[in-house]
């Protein structure tokens, strides 16, 4: 090492440059910890990862965002990294809980889409890095319908609901079913509005007799089942499933609903931030990111991952849609304030009577 570089690395100019000072990349944890949503990464990815850099993935999996935070507030110590959801990551930078990234070690940054790469929840990707994206809507068996249920009345409407009365799921998330019946009201479904927010309350208690389940993780299965024939729910999740079942179909509601975006971020409490920052990396090659979005059927922010992403998947119009519809669909953010009201109002959605 030169002199002049030597100076520079003790008066700490080029401490970011670790292999120009002559130290030691950071060693890689053994484990990894990852707190991921249901069936929402490629098996093979993670195999492929260990046998890269000997570094095995424990996953474990929740339902919905607010589960995610209550485990972060609770003082869970032991992820490396997390997939929060565009509006929940706006909470967890606002509260503390999340690692700022370290963009040298993800070299990969530059595969993302522009339009993915300075998300409004998180300028500059400070804290996370997106993952995959789509839509919430409704899933249905095509058997059960003479045309496609594209409308919000599909759940709420008691004269159409009456047909598949206790053959039908909501997703277990306040945001999101709240966010259906206030779209189906017309309103805002980041709405602070109390009067607007009792009134989906209301709605929502009204619906509650003919919901089979609150439901986040296996209601795509329910309709394979024949348990039930239409779920409030991700667009992916039907998806994955209708390679299986071909009944299976998805709608986005004329209405419009939520597009939403999972982002891969690093708990501040993570224990090795350097091997998840390693993990995200990888995620972000190209041919990784497309095996997720061909596994999940979630549509990718990696713009470098379209030339392997199945065609079917890029050509459907659910999954990747087209301006019109998208121009209808609206993102969750933080409601600030509002949140404990929104949780007050679920929990009285929760214990209202059958
Ligand atoms: N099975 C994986 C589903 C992931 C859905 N995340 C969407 C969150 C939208 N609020």
């Amino acid at each position: 090492m030169s002199k002049a570089i030597r100076i520079l690395c003790l008066l700490g100019l080029v401490l970011t440059n670790l292999a120009a000072c002559g130290e030691k990349e950071p060693e890689l944890a053994k484990e990894l910890h990852l707190y991921n949503w249901s069936e929402y990464i490629e098996p093979q990815v993670l195999d492929d990862f260990e046998q890269e850099y000997g570094v095995k993935v424990v996953e474990d999996t929740f339902g919905n965002n607010e589960e995610l935070l209550a485990k972060l507030q609770a003082g869970a110590g032991g992820y490396d990294v997390i997939v929060p959801s565009d509006y929940m990551v706006e909470i967890m930078i606002e509260e503390e809980l999340l690692a700022e990234l370290d963009h040298q070690n993800l070299t990969n940054l530059s595969n993302l889409d522009s339009k993915f790469s300075n998300p409004p929840y998180d300028p500059d990707l400070t804290f996370c890095v997106p993952y995959l994206w789509g839509t919430t809507g409704i899933g249905y068996n095509s058997d059960a319908f003479d045309e496609p249920p594209d409308s919000w009345s599909y759940l709420f409407d008691p004269d159409m609901v009456a047909d598949y009365a206790g053959r039908m799921t909501m997703l277990n998330d306040v945001r999101e079913s709240f966010g259906a019946a206030l779209k189906y009201l017309g309103y805002s479904l980041n709405s602070t509005n109390e009067a607007e927010l009792f009134e989906a309350r209301d709605l929502l208690i009204q619906q509650k007799q003919w919901v089979y389940a609150y439901d986040s993780e296996q209601y795509e299965d329910l309709i394979s089942s024949d348990e039930t024939v239409l779920a409030h729910g991700w667009s992916g999740d039907f998806f994955m499933i209708a390679g299986e079942d071909e009944r299976i179909w998805y709608a986005i509601p004329q209405e419009g609903g939520t597009i939403w975006a999972d982002n891969l971020c690093i708990p501040k409490n993570a224990p090795n931030k350097y091997t998840a920052e390693v993990f995200i990396n990888f995620l972000l090659k190209a041919e990784v990111a497309a095996a997720n979005s061909n596994y999940t059927w979630y549509a990718s922010p990696n713009a470098a991952a379209a030339e392997f992403i199945d065609q079917e998947i890029l050509d459907e119009p659910a999954i990747y849609p087209p301006t019109e519809v998208l121009d209808r669909l609206e993102w969750l953010q933080d409601v600030g304030e509002a949140s404990p009201l929104y949780e007050r109002l679920w929990t009285e959605v929760k214990a209202a009577g059958p």
